[in-house]
């Protein structure tokens, strides 16, 4: 069959994302001799200047526990550490800092709502939905409290695409729904869900909501707010900031009745051997000392993205994504996995006769970065009918050359495995 045309006009970049590609060090590095082309975004992203001065900053000369001392270091950490806070709020749109709370990342943020909001209201036979697409992350936590509860897991399928059923999602919505818990976006092929219409289906049937936002709060703006989810949690690390600090979001009325979800010092008001009573909100779910620095350099992050504009971000990113799928759909033996009807951040596709590891292996002697594998989405790839993919994930500080970089490789690899 004759491959689709490659005609396309690469995407004019805004000055200001031209620029913005300077601030991120790494960038300039080389790779097995080559330019790096960092197309691993969907894993992590890379650190803008700001974020490292940032850090370095913090580390050289504010360094200290917060919420415990009156000596100076420690009030300019603890406020800076609570600007941040406040920063979030702003960002996501919540109503107050009391409804975010830091975790190590999304998959802590999912742990928590599962330990400290489901569980305790839950019963044998009762159900949590999600959807085929979810990244483990929004599997494995569900699944661990339905064997501790007798609880049941559905899940809403998707089709061939990878274009959820909504129709179906919203008919497995019942009574004895405890949690709606899906991605934004998928991780492993991009297709952005119609959350808002999942949301409002969920809210119609009295089913509380958590939103992955894991790949989406990078690409696109997002109001908790307008949403009407009930919580939303993401990593730091993909949105340009440190690894190891992430934010769970919630309605200050739910985390109000909520328990907390690990004890330790900096959240309870009393302690004795008798028994202890919990601090509120967001203190509560903050035992121990958190990453200080983590938080601020997500401030940092934010900052620098909000003085670019995901508006900005979100259109530019559009266009080269478009540009990027039909490259790639002309080269002989690549199937784009995946097509749904509305897409962000990442492509994936197979190659025939090549494994996506040996793909990955081979893009990186050009200095290209992939992920090749099941993008920890194992149920996902094998509803597709594959075992991995080889997925290329893009950032605002990606460009067409990197595009076109990319796709003289894969012509290499596709020529290699003929
Ligand atoms: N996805 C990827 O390469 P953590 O590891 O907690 O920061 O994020 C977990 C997670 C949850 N949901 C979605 C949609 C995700 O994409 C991820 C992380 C990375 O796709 C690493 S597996």
């Amino acid at each position: 069959m004759a491959k689709p045309s490659n005609t396309i006009q690469p995407p004019a970049i805004p000055d200001i994302l031209q620029k913005a590609r300077e601030d991120f060090p790494i960038l300039k590095r080389t790779v097995n001799g080559k330019p790096l082309v960092y197309l691993d975004n969907g894993a992590s992203t890379q650190k803008p200047q700001a974020v490292i001065d940032v850090l370095n900053r913090y580390y050289s000369n504010e360094n200290s526990n917060i919420h415990r001392g009156v000596h100076l270091l420690s009030v300019e950490a603890t406020s800076a550490y609570e600007e941040a806070r406040h920063t979030i709020t702003d960002f996501i749109g919540a109503n107050d800092d009391s409804e975010i709370i830091f975790t190590r990342g999304t998959t802590e943020s999912v742990n928590l709502v599962a330990h400290s909001f489901v569980e305790p209201q839950i019963q044998a036979g009762d159900e949590i939905l999600i959807t085929h697409m979810e990244h483990h992350a929004n599997i494995v936590p569900w699944q661990l409290l339905c064997e501790r509860t007798g609880a049941i897991l559905k899940v809403a399928p998707i089709d061939e695409n990878g274009a959820l059923d909504l129709e179906a999602f919203k008919n497995l919505l019942s009574e004895k729904t405890k949690l709606a818990s899906f991605v934004h976006v998928s991780n492993a092929i991009g297709v952005i869900n119609p959350v808002a219409e999942m949301i409002a289906a969920a809210k119609e049937k009295g089913v509380p909501t958590l939103l992955d936002a894991a790949q989406s709060i990078q690409h696109m703006p997002l109001n908790v707010k307008e949403l009407d989810c009930d919580f939303l949690a993401f990593s730091g690390h993909k949105i340009f900031a440190p690894t190891g600090i992430g934010v769970l979001y919630g309605k200050r009325a739910l985390l109000d009745e909520m328990r907390p979800y690990q004890g330790g010092g900096d959240m309870i008001s009393t302690v004795s051997f008798e028994g202890t009573t919990f601090k509120e909100p967001p203190s509560r779910f903050e035992a121990g000392t958190p990453h200080i620095a983590g938080a601020i350099g997500l401030k940092a992050a934010i900052d620098y993205l909000q003085s670019i504009g995901l508006e900005t971000i979100a259109r530019y990113e559009e266009e080269l994504l478009k540009y990027a799928t039909v490259q790639l759909r002309a080269i002989d033996g690549l199937r784009i996995i995946g097509n749904p009807a509305k897409r962000a951040g990442a492509i994936s596709f197979v190659m025939e006769n090549a494994h996506s590891h040996d793909v990955g292996t081979i893009l990186d002697t050009e200095g290209v970065a992939i992920r090749s594998g099941h993008h920890c989405c194992e149920p996902l790839m094998k509803r597709l009918g594959v075992s991995a993919t080889t997925r290329a994930s893009f950032s605002f500080y990606n460009n067409h050359t990197d595009v076109d970089t990319l796709v003289s490789a894969l012509k290499k690899v596709s020529i290699l495995f003929e």
